[in-house]
């Protein structure tokens, strides 16, 4: 069985899903793990931590940001998704949108395609996944990285995203998807004000009904810090452990995050708390 289905079949808790971002950009780790050494000792950190996946990106796509030259987003990942699969079994997902770099990614030894484009990025995308056949976290997001948070707009946030999921999960199956591989995300924020973000958390539930486990990376965000007072990536762990626990409790199975050993925490306390 895949590892990372296999992982999302046992548990009675959530499953985390640490980020590492091999990127010199991303919005909180940016530059930190762009050497094969230093994300492998993170890759270790996070799975001493008890990591149930690592999540491996070389394409930040965080408000603003620019895309990633296909060559240099080979470059960042591959070495260390080869690098971790030679010392550990754990679970791997490849954060990108591009359909090479997944297919290349499963070849090294990666688990699941993290696609925040939700199969849309390229012509080839749908086709590649079902060809593939590991899961796929199909991520909803409105307009893309570079303008998305300019003016977000919707009339109904929940129902849009619910519909946009919906209709993206009909166009996998018909293409060839196998239901069992669909992971879906509401997408915090991708293309959402504050407003947005906390409605999409709040009806969490309504995601769960959909059938499929539901993916929820709110980790660090900057609707966090719109909450409190500005503060910085370095500072917004308390809001971001705050949110995996709503998220958790509102039926989320993966929680993205890039804090895995207080996030682990917060989450055992919590289930020692709602286990009576
Ligand atoms: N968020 C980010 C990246 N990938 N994937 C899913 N499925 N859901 C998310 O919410 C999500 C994601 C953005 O966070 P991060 O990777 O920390 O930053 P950056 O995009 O700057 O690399």
């Amino acid at each position: 069985m895949n590892p990372f289905l296999e992982a999302l079949a046992q548990p009675n808790r959530p499953l985390v899903m640490g980020v590492i971002n091999t990127t010199p950009d991303s919005f909180s780790d940016g530059g930190q793990f762009l050497s094969v050494d230093a994300a492998l000792e993170q890759a270790r950190r996070l799975i001493a931590q008890g990591a149930d996946i690592l999540d491996i990106g070389g394409e930040s796509t965080r408000p603003g940001s620019d895309p990633v030259d296909t060559g240099e987003e080979f470059a960042r990942v591959l070495p260390i998704i080869e690098a971790i699969r030679r010392e550990s079994s754990v679970a791997i997902s490849i954060d990108t949108r591009k359909p090479e770099i997944a297919r290349a990614a499963v070849a090294a030894g990666a688990d699941c395609w993290n696609d925040v484009s939700a199969l849309t990025f390229a012509p080839d995308s749908l086709a590649t996944a079902v060809e593939l056949d590991v899961p796929v976290v199909l991520m909803h997001a409105q307009g893309d990285p570079k303008t998305m948070q300019q003016d977000p707009h919707y009339r109904d946030v929940t129902g849009e995203v619910l519909n946009f999921l919906v209709g993206r999960i009909g166009q996998a199956i018909q293409a060839g998807l196998k239901l069992s591989n669909i992971i879906v995300d509401p997408g915090i924020g991708f293309g959402k004000t504050l407003e947005h973000n906390l409605t999409l958390l709040r009806d969490l539930p309504r995601f769960v009904a959909l059938g499929r486990p539901v993916l929820v990376g709110a980790s660090r965000k900057r609707f966090i810090a719109a909450l409190d007072q500005g503060a910085e990536v370095g500072d917004r762990l308390g809001g971001s452990v705050a949110a995996a626990l709503f998220a958790a409790q509102h039926g989320a199975q993966i929680l993205r995050v890039h804090d895995v050993a207080e996030t682990r925490q917060a989450l055992t306390v919590q289930t020692a708390l709602l286990d009576v």
